[in-house]
C-alpha cells in the first residue's frame, strides 16, 4: 500500500444540493438549481434535488458510515438557502442547526470538517435580481459567510468560500448547461469577477470572525495540452489554460487577470463590471488552495468558435463512464505546477473521482474494481508528488455518495456509497472498502 506523509487527510466530499434533499423543509428557499431542475429539458430524466440521498434525514446513518471507511476528514457544503431563505435579511435558525448537527457529529467522530460555503445554490431571490451577474451579490455572499462563521466558529478545520467557480461562471453563464442557464460571455465574466470579488470578501469576513480553521478556495484545474505545436494550436491552447486555470490562478495569487485573456475578451464583451480596485481584495492571502481535478483536454485551433477559437479534441480511451479520459499524469502536471509557478502553498486535492455503471449484483454486492482502479492510479500521482516536496494535505474522493449529478441527474454514480434512490439504501462499493484498506495502512 501507498504511504502519505504525516497527517495527510484522507476524505470524501459532497454537496449540499446534490445529496440533502428535503428542498422545502424547515424554512430553506428556493436556489437556482431549484428553478433551473424544472425547466423541462435541462436535467437528464427530469431529475431534481427535491429528495436526492435524504441526506437532510439520514444524517446519523451517513456520519457512521463515514466512520466505517475510516475517514479523518468530510467536506460538504452550506445550502446558502437554508441559511437565509430570501438570500439575506434573518438567519432561519432551522438551517443553522442541521449544520451544527453536522460539525458536532463530525466532531464526536473525530472526522475534520472542510466546509464549502458556495457550492452552486445560489438563493432564487438573488438570481431575481441579476445573482452573479449583478455585483451586490458577492456582498450579500460575505454577509451570508458571516453569519455561517459566527454560529460555526471553531468547528470547522477548513473554509472553502467557493466550489469551482469556474463552473459557476462559464457553464452556468456562458454554455448554459448549469443554472442559471444563461448564454453570454459578457454575463460569464460579469459572474466570474463578482465570484472572485464574493470570495475576497468572504475571506475577510472570516478573518473578522476570527476563525479557528484555515480558508481557501475551491479551484477546477484542467490539464492542458496542444493537438500540435503549430503556433495556431498553441495559441488557442493558451486561451483554453487561460479560461479555464488562469483566469482565476492569476487573480487569486498574482493579484492581475491574465492580460493574454483580457486583450482577447476586451474585443468580444464589455469588461468595465472588472473594477481594477477589487483584485486587492481578490487576492486576500490564503491558508491552502482546494484542487478539482477531472479533466485534460487536447485542443486545437478552431476560426469558427467564437469565444476562444479553440476546440478540444473528443477525448480517447480509456474513459469513464461519463466519457471523461482517465489521465492520473494531468493531476500530477497540475498539482506540480502551481506549487511551482503560482505559490508554493499548501495543496488539497478536495474532488476527484469518476463515474462507472455501478449495480448491485443478486447477492446484494457492489462491485467497482474500475473505480478502484481509478482512485489507486491517482492516489498513486498524489503519493509520488508529496514525495517529491509538493505541499499536498490531503486528498477527498469525489464523492461519499452517489447523488444527483446536475444536469445529469441521478444517470452518473460517483460515490464510493452506492445509494439505490428508490429506497435511500447505502451500500459501501468495494472502492470504499479499498479506500478503508489504504487508510488502515498509513
Ligand atoms: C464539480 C462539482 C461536483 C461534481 C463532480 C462530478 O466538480 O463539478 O464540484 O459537484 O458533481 O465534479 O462532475
Amino acid at each position: 500500500m501507498m504511504k502519505f506523509p504525516e497527517g495527510f487527510l484522507f476524505g470524501v466530499a459532497t454537496a449540499a444540493y446534490q445529496i440533502e434533499g428535503a428542498a422545502d423543509e424547515d424554512g430553506r428557499g428556493r436556489s437556482i438549481w431549484d428553478t433551473f431542475s424544472r425547466i423541462p429539458g435541462k436535467i437528464h430524466h427530469g431529475d431534481t434535488g427535491d429528495i436526492a440521498c435524504d441526506h437532510y434525514h439520514r444524517l446519523d446513518e451517513d456520519l457512521d458510515l463515514l466512520t466505517d471507511i475510516g475517514v479523518g476528514a468530510y467536506r460538504f457544503s452550506v445550502a446558502w438557502p437554508r441559511i437565509f431563505p430570501e438570500g439575506c435579511g434573518a438567519v432561519n435558525q432551522k438551517g443553522l442547526d442541521f449544520y451544527k448537527r453536522l460539525v458536532d457529529g463530525l466532531r464526536e467522530r473525530s472526522i475534520k470538517p472542510m466546509l464549502t460555503l458556495y457550492h452552486w445554490d445560489l438563493p432564487q431571490m438573488l438570481q431575481d435580481v441579476g445573482g452573479w451577474t449583478n455585483r451586490d451579490t458577492a456582498f450579500r455572499f460575505a454577509e451570508f459567510v458571516a453569519a455561517v462563521a459566527e454560529n460555526l466558529q471553531d468547528d470547522v478545520a477548513q473554509w472553502v468560500t467557493l466550489n469551482e467557480p469556474w463552473c459557476s461562471a462559464f457553464v452556468g453563464h456562458l454554455e448554459g448547461r448549469h443554472a442559471p442557464g444563461e448564454e453570454s460571455l459578457a454575463a460569464a465574466l460579469h459572474a466570474a469577477h463578482h465570484l472572485l470579488l464574493g470570495h475576497g470578501l468572504a475571506v475577510q469576513a472570516l478573518r473578522a470572525a476570527n476563525v479557528s480553521g484555515e480558508i481557501g478556495l475551491t479551484l477546477n484545474l484542467s490539464d492542458v495540452t496542444p493537438a500540435t505545436e503549430s503556433a495556431a494550436d498553441l495559441a488557442a491552447t493558451a486561451r483554453i489554460d487561460g479560461n479555464e486555470n488562469r483566469w482565476f490562478l492569476e487573480p487569486v495569487f498574482r493579484g492581475s487577470y491574465p492580460k493574454d485573456m483580457v486583450d482577447w475578451y476586451a474585443k468580444r464583451a464589455d469588461l468595465s463590471p472588472l473594477h481594477e480596485a477589487d483584485l486587492a481584495i481578490i487576492a486576500a492571502p490564503l491558508d491552502f488552495l482546494g484542487v478539482n481535478y477531472y479533466e485534460q483536454h487536447v485542443v486545437r485551433a478552431e476560426p469558427s468558435d467564437q469565444i476562444h477559437g479553440a476546440a478540444k479534441l473528443a477525448p480517447t480511451p480509456p474513459l469513464t463512464d461519463a466519457g471523461v479520459p482517465i489521465r492520473p499524469a494531468g493531476l500530477e502536471h497540475i498539482l506540480r505546477r502551481v506549487s511551482a509557478q503560482y505559490r508554493r502553498i499548501p495543496l488539497y486535492v478536495t474532488e476527484n473521482g469518476a463515474a462507472f455503471h455501478d449495480y448491485i449484483t443478486p447477492e446484494g454486492v457492489v462491485d467497482d474494481p474500475e473505480r478502484v482502479s481509478y482512485l489507486e492510479r491517482h492516489f498513486a500521482v498524489v503519493a509520488e508528488c508529496a514525495s517529491d516536496g509538493v505541499d499536498v494535505r490531503g486528498y477527498f474522493a469525489w464523492s461519499f455518495l452517489d447523488n444527483f449529478e446536475w444536469a445529469e441527474g441521478y444517470s452518473r454514480r460517483f460515490g464510493i456509497v452506492f445509494v439505490d434512490f428508490g429506497t435511500e439504501q447505502r451500500i459501501l462499493k468495494s472502492s470504499a472498502r479499498w479506500y478503508r484498506q489504504l487508510i488502515a495502512a498509513q
